[in-house]
Formats: C-alpha cells, structure tokens, sequence
C-alpha cells in the first residue's frame, strides 16, 4: 500500500531515487553518504575560506545546546522525530549558474549524491534576474541520513534589456568550464553503471568541490566587470568568475532570536530582520537571516595582459530555523499575512524600523493558529503520524484518525520545512547583493523554460509532503491491523 501510495506521488525523480535504492549493489557507496562526505568536505573549505561562517557555526552549536537543556521535552521529540545528529550536520548552500548547460550538468552531479531538484522559485519579481530550484535528498531515510540542500538560481538573460550586453555575457560564459574533466567522467560512470565504488566517490567529492571554489583572479577585464555591475551587482557574481563559488553554507538553529541577537558579540553584523514568519511557539516554514557579504580581493586582467586589482562582494552567511511544512492552505495564509504586514510596514535595509516591522509581524500573525492540534485540524500543516505503542483491540476494527488520536493510539509530529521561501530568499539576495541592487524586472515566472534548462521537471513540494503524511496514516493503520474509515 505504502509503496502504491509514493508510486502515485513521487514524481519522475523521486521514482528514480527509489528504483535506485532498490538496484544499488553493495559495490557502490551509497548517494547519501556521498552527499555527507560532500556537504562535510564543502563546509571544511568554506570555513577557511571564510571564517565568519565558522564563528557562526559556534555560535549556533552554542545556541542549539542551551536550547536542548532548557526544554527536555524538545529534545525528547527532535530524537524521536528527526534526531539531533542530523540538526548538527545540517546546513544548505546557493550557488547562481548562467547557462542551461551549466545547470543541466549540475543536476546530474548532484543526482550522483542523491539530490534532486524541487521546487521552482521566481525572484524577478523580487528585483533579481534569475530562477531557481533547491537541489536536495527527497526520502526520509535520505533527509535523515543528511538533508544537504543547495539553493541553485540561474541567470535570466532575457530579463536583460540591453541586447549588447546580453550578448556579451553569453559570450563569456561559452567560453568557461565550470566542471573538472575528472568530475564529468564520474558522473558519467555513475550514469552507466548505477553508482560509484568507493574510491571513485572520493575522487568525485574532491573533484566536484572544485566547482564551488572561490577565484580571486576574475575572468573579464575591469571595463567589463564596471559594465556587468552596473546592470546588476548579480549579473558581475555570475559572469566573472570561473566557477559558481559557493555564496553562503547556513547552519540551522533551533533559536533563530538568540543568534540574531548575539551576533555581535560574535564579531558578526547581523541582517536587518529576520526573514520569513514571526516568533512563534509553533515554529512555521522557515525563518532566516545573514550577515552582509564580505569585501574580498579580487584582479582583473586588463587587454594588455596586466593585473589590476580590484574587490568583489558576493560571500556571506546565514543561519536558518525550520519549521513545520505547510499545506497550500496554510502556505496561502502565511502568504496573505506576509502580505498584509509589508503593507503596513516595509522593512527598511538600515534596520531603523526593525522593531516596528517586528511588532507589525507579530500582530499580523495572530491570526494564524499557533498550537500543533489546531494546525492539523485546520488543514493547515502536514504531520507526519506514528503509533504511540499503546495496546488496542483494533484488528478488523473500522477506525478513523481522529478517534485513534483521541483513544492514544497514534500520536502526530510536524513534519518539518525542507524548501526555501522566495520572498525571504529575495531578501538575503538584497542583503548581501547590495541595498540598492533590487530592480523592477517584469515579474515572469518561466518554470517551463526552467524545466527546459534544467532537462528535467521539478518536484513538486506540496505533493510530496502529501505523500509522506499518507504513508505515514497508512503505516499506522496497517500495524494496528485496522481498517480505516472514510473520514
Ligand atoms: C540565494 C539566496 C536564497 C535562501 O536561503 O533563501 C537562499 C543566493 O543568494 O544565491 O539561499
Ligand atoms: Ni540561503
């Protein structure tokens, strides 16, 4: 039933995530623990290459442990739900490509770690020229073993208006190669023979972390670079380099506030607001926020071959707190009272009106329930359901869900926010791009041209968080040996 009930769910790679697990031999190191062996080595690199993001990572250890010991009873359910190894290890990335074949290439590197492409996010309407996809496991084993997401925006170079420059951009990044030659002839073999042996997922690993390096030597002259900066700060990150840096890795918290508010303790410049809902007991989506982008050398090599120097901005960090995955009922109520707060009160980048916004937020919010029970009744949140190991005489019984969680037969959890939110996203894009580097772009979500880049369909999130509170009610059912009833 349970497998019936994913098969009508899963989309196309979700599917081919499962036949894989069913076909990889022991020969193979398993797509998850590829994907942990990459996320640990990309973290190790990013911590030397950028050190606030390793104060930062201390400081949300620090805040994860105090929170567990204040609250017992959390730390009794995060084991039980989704396990504390997995908070500690969890953390996602962004990278910004320009081109399909760039993006079309990196879908299949990261299928070769078990991560697929979910969700289609528009930011022209936020000002930033690009779409995006999360790449991230889909399973719960996978989510479990480690949930490793990167956040993967490509160029839009029809939102460009000024057809000289477009062309000029898609002259230069014809001309670059972002992967290694060793990093294509893996995925390739990966391809052919369904997985890779051990020693090769080590060479994959160091050889796919060479794409996200950081380049300190640009690859266009300083006229250039003035003139892709002066379209968009975003459009200069994506065509000067080399390669797709990794722009920010974001640890999660389990007290967004507190690191919020003891960053600079640490040395670290917070963000004006956090992103996303307000504090809540009952933690919803996703909440987030960053410090601003560092000032890094950079040169450029000017026609005559000599090497100027200059600075970029594009590296930062960002923290993140995650909560319960919303249905579109929920996720339309959160979206209206985001809607009704901005309205009110636009957060300014200056953060002189952050209390105000806060206060606004909070007060808005009041209209969405904050208690887990009222969540799920109202069909605004996705659990996922268990049993509580109570006996019962439920065999052949007709029994429906709600009379089994009012008997204590089956208990319920939220399930937690794996995606990104894009009105939140656009506001750590502004943060660390620059204030002044929003532009009204004609709002044109495109997920068909996006699919057509990416040579593959998104998942669609909401579907799946549907199919794992199903199977979940199904499991249930099935060990209590009962049958349940139409509700
Ligand atoms: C991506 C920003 C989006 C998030 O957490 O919402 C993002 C970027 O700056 O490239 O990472
Ligand atoms: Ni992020």
């Amino acid at each position: 039933m349970r497998q019936a009930i994913l098969q009508a769910i899963l989309c196309e790679t979700g599917m081919k995530l499962l036949a894989r697990e069913t076909t990889v031999a022991a020969r193979f190191t398993s797509p998850d623990q590829i994907r942990a062996a990459f996320s640990a080595a990309m973290s190790d690199m990013y911590r030397k290459e950028v050190p606030a993001y390793g104060a930062l990572m201390e400081l949300a250890a620090e805040v994860n442990a105090e929170t567990l010991a204040g609250d017992p009873l959390l730390h009794e359910r995060l084991d039980e739900t989704q396990s504390l190894d997995r908070i500690c290890e969890e953390r996602h990335g962004a990278i910004r490509l320009g081109t399909a074949e760039e993006l079309s290439m990196m879908r299949r590197v990261f299928a070769v770690m078990g991560m697929y492409p979910v969700g289609y996010y528009d930011l022209s309407t936020a000002g930033v020229p690009v779409h995006s996809t999360a790449f991230r496991p889909v399973g719960d084993a996978s989510l479990k073993r480690n949930p490793f997401r990167v956040f993967t925006s490509l160029l839009r170079l029809d939102l460009i208006a000024d057809e000289e420059l477009r062309e000029a951009v898609a002259e230069v990044l014809a001309g670059r190669k972002i992967f290694t030659q060793g990093a294509i002839e893996l995925v390739e073999k990966a391809e052919r023979d369904g997985g890779l042996d051990a020693e090769d997922a080590k060479r994959f690993v160091i050889d796919v972390l060479e794409t996200f390096r950081w380049h300190d030597k640009a690859i266009v002259s300083p006229d250039m670079y003035k003139r892709l900066h002066d379209a968009h700060r975003l459009i200069a990150d994506v065509v000067s380099f080399k390669g797709p840096h990794i722009n920010h890795l974001t640890p999660r918290t389990l007290d967004i506030d507190k690191v919020q508010a003891r960053m600079p303790d640490h040395g670290i410049a917070p963000k004006a607001i956090v992103e996303g809902p307000p504090t809540r007991k009952c933690a919803v989506l996703l909440r987030q926020t960053s410090f601003k982008a560092l000032d890094e050398a950079v040169s450029f090599q000017d026609r005559d071959g000599t090497w100027q120097a200059g600075s970029h901005t594009a590296r930062f960090g960002e923290i993140e707190q995650r909560g319960i995955a919303l249905t579109p009922k929920g996720r339309a109520l959160y979206d209206t009272l985001l809607n009704e707060t901005r309205a009110r009160v636009t957060p300014a980048a200056d953060g002189s009106n952050a209390a105000v916004y806060e206060a606004a937020l909070a007060d808005v919010f009041r209209a969405f329930p904050d208690d887990w029970n009222e969540i799920r009744k109202a069909g605004l949140g996705y659990f996922s359901y268990s049993l509580t190991g109570k006996a019962c005489a439920a065999t052949g019984r007709k029994l429906d869900l709600e009379t089994a969680i009012s008997e204590g037969l089956i208990q319920f959890d939220p399930l937690v926010y794996e995606d990104f939110l894009p009105i939140s996203a656009a506001g750590i894009f502004q943060s660390n791009l620059g204030d002044d580097a929003a532009q009204a772009f004609v709002a044109s979500p495109n997920q068909v041209l996006f699919e057509r880049e990416l040579g593959a369909t998104v998942l669609d999130e909401f579907a799946h968080y549907a199919g794992i509170e199903r199977a979940s009610i199904e499991d249930c059912v099935g060990a209590l040996g009962a049958v349940l009833a139409a509700e």
